[in-house]
């Protein structure tokens, strides 16, 4: 048992306390547990001679060495992942008998990964793609699975073509280029061919696909499932994760530094905050719709590439998730852990989207070659903490050491057990849903209009919001080689609005649509996030000073904005201790060569009394790149006089005052705004 931890949150931290070990003041042995004298030399004929094959542990040593590596996941291999509960707020009895949604005051224990979809391991956080948001709720039933991503909709209506998508957007397989990226000739190839992902792009291409923090991002089940209640009576429902702090996203040329500047941006983040106990919250929130009314609807709710508009079928708010503890070891935990839609529990069950029927073989086929075998539920990470007992045996790993002769059903010299459970002792019953039909390979009538929502996106977004998605299509087809392509892209979008095509097409050079355009005036706020939660918690805030500053009145700040949840760094010309007035000194968190504008949602410009040429310069660059990234910008003292001389002065969002309570309070209203769009850029 290891000694770091005294006190086991819940019962999914329990088990895995047992399987803890800490290596720290103990003697080094091989894998059988021998003590070994040398660990740096292998054995050798003569000091200077070959090395020789009994060397057990040198064997050991390096085979054990040659075999780390596992496959990466095909896709979504780009994860950060930590544990947490969750507790609803009333119990959910009259749509469902899940015993995790029944009791308010029972917190199930939860494992959550976030993850990039397309990028290999090695990519960068903050590429342009959507994020995988899978969460393993460990439930007294059994493990409850939902696996869903940070867009509600998907690019494909069928799971066949799932390899052809991945293979679409993951790099060209000559000379696998791009890495973490989709501006290629062979993915806007699949989109211009496969219609279907008309509107999955216009996510892909707007703000939502280069979020700002894995905290800042919504998270959605996609699929209809179902609830069943206790009287068997079904619901429709749809499964969305809302962020506390809202939904925000970077600006793409500070996406595209901050993968050279940080790559490890939003792990270290969620990484961080987790330590110095700032804790990720996600509010569950279900769109519940009664059988009666599948067929009300201008689109098939079956069909993975359509959601439900929030204003007309609400969100209802029913518990809420918190991420409180970081893993022990990455590859034990989030690396090993297997998520899988059909993880289910009484209460939850299937629809007929050919999407997640799909899905319900994937998962576990790909844990397989992943995992090395059939047990893979057995790792520490994926077993259930209620008590698990069937007649599957034996397997590559099997680490339970099942007792007995019996390992068949039905027997009567284990009494017929393990015996199922009824409904009423907890046993799973699948939904009775009549279906009948012709077999037939077919897509339904219903599932054909791939334009509408598509447009009713592009219609409920704000005007800088739209200028991002413009200037998104232009940059990835802009890298586009083949002509026919681009011009089948336009000529595809112009179905979703003419406005949209036709500026992409001036700015790639190709030939603006002669037709198409939408009748669709419908919008939906929900979907813009203009209309999300503003707040300043988490804010990360650059604070630009040098010697001389003055020390009662930064202080003063310093202390207001971490009061409001803000976290401040101070960024001076070389590290160590910077002094202000008054015998104040801080301490330089960073050099401008050790962190960079990107970095930081906000500056705080002091400047101080000391004038050196390095540092002027230096934290000029630094304050501009943040002001064209729309980035609220504050400043007092001498700093005030520079941005004054400067021109940035009287941008929208730069708050500069003398009087420091009035400065806090404005600042702190701006770093919780995130961005001012309506800035002219000097
Ligand atoms: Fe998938 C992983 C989410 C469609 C096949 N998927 C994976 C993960 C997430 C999703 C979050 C990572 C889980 C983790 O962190 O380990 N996938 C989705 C969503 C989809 C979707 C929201 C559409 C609504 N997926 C989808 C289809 C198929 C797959 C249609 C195949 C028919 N997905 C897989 C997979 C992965 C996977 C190949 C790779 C690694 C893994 O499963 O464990 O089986």
């Amino acid at each position: 048992m290891s000694d770091k931890r005294k006190i086991n949150e819940n019962s999914k931290d329990e088990q895995l306390e047992f399987f803890r070990v800490d290596d720290q003041g103990k003697k080094l042995t091989t894998n059988q547990g021998l003590k070994m004298a040398e660990d740096e030399f292998s054995l050798k004929a003569g000091e200077r001679g070959p090395t020789l094959m009994e060397d057990f542990h040198f064997r050991e040593k390096l085979t054990h060495f040659d075999h780390e590596r596992i496959p990466e996941r095909v896709v979504h291999a780009r994860g950060f992942a930590a544990h947490g509960h969750f507790q609803i707020y009333e119990s959910m009895k009259k749509y469902t008998k899940a015993k995790f949604l029944q009791n308010p005051t029972v917190k199930t224990p939860v494992f959550v990964r976030f993850s990039i979809v397309n990028g290999s391991r090695g990519t960068a956080d903050t590429i342009r793609d959507a994020r995988g948001f899978a969460t393993k709720f460990y439930t007294e039933e059994g493990n409850y699975d939902l696996v869903g991503n940070n867009i509600p909709v998907f690019f494909i209506q069928d799971g066949i073509k799932f390899p052809d998508v991945v293979h679409a957007f993951k790099p060209e397989p000559d000379n696998e280029v791009p890495n973490g990226s989709t501006a290629q000739d062979t993915f806007w190839d699949f989109v211009a061919n496969n219609q279907e992902s008309a509107h999955m792009i216009m996510w892909i291409m707007s703000d939502r696909a280069i979020p700002r923090s894995f905290r800042m991002m919504e998270g959605f089940g996609v699929h209809t499932f179902r609830f069943v209640n206790e009287m068997g009576k079904a619901y429709f429902v749809k499964f969305h994760w809302k962020p506390a702090l809202g939904t925000h996203s970077l600006v793409w040329d500070e996406a595209q530094k901050i993968s050279g500047k940080d790559p490890d941006f939003h792990r270290r983040e969620i990484w961080e905050e987790i330590e110095r106990g700032v804790y990720p919250e996600f509010e569950l929130g279900v769109q519940i719709l009664d059988e009666e009314d599948e067929f009300k609807f201008e689109f098939d709710i079956l069909d993975s590439t359509k959601l439900w508009p929030e204003e007309d079928i609400p969100v209802k708010l029913i518990g809420k998730m918190t991420l409180n503890r970081n893993v022990d070891n990455f590859f034990a935990e989030t690396e090993q852990v297997a998520f899988h839609p059909g993880h289910v529990v009484p209460g939850i069950d299937f629809t007929n989207d050919p999407l997640l029927q799909a899905r319900l073989f994937s998962y576990t086929d790909t844990q397989l070659i992943r995992l090395g075998g059939p047990n893979f539920h057995e790792l520490p990470i994926n077993r259930p903490v209620c008590p698990f007992h069937n007649n599957q045996r034996d397997g590559y790993g099997r680490q339970t050491i099942n007792i007995g002769k019996v390992n068949y059903h039905r027997n009567s010299l284990a009494g017929n057990t393990p015996s199922t459970a009824s409904e009423q002792e907890g046993g799973y019953v699948h939904y009775q849903e009549k279906v009948e039909g012709k077999k037939i390979r077919a897509r339904s009538e219903s599932f054909k209009d791939h334009f509408s929502q598509a447009t009713l996106f592009w219609n409920s977004m704000s005007k800088p919001e739209k200028m991002h998605i413009i200037d998104a299509f232009s940059f990835e087809l802009g890298k586009v080689k083949n002509e026919s392509v681009k011009q089948q892209v336009v000529d595809m979008f112009a179905n979703v609005s003419l406005e949209l095509a036709t500026a992409f097409a001036i700015n790639i050079g190709a030939v603006p649509p002669k037709g198409g355009g939408s009748d669709i005036k419908k919008t939906s706020p929900a979907l813009s996030q203009e209309n999300t939660k503003k707040k300043p918690d988490t804010r990360k805030v650059a604070v630009i000073l040098t010697n001389g500053f003055n020390g009662h009145d930064v202080k003063l700040v310093l202390e207001k904005l971490k009061a409001n949840g803000v976290l401040a760094e101070i960024i001076s010309e070389r590290q160590g201790k910077v002094r202000g007035t008054g015998g104040i000194e801080l301490t330089v968190d960073h050099t401008f060569l050790t962190t960079d504008s990107v970095l930081f949602d906000a500056v705080y410009i002091v400047r101080g009394s000391s004038d050196s040429k390095k540092f002027n310069k230096d934290a000029a660059y630094f304050i501009y790149e943040a002001f064209t990234h729309y980035k609220p910008l504050g400043a007092t003292h001498e700093g005030k006089q520079w941005l004054e001389s400067d021109g940035i002065g009287d941008g929208v969002g730069v708050v500069m005052a003398d009087d420091m309570e009035w400065f806090t309070s404005e600042f702190i209203k701006a770093i919780a705004a995130h961005r001012f769009w309506n800035r002219k850029l000097v």
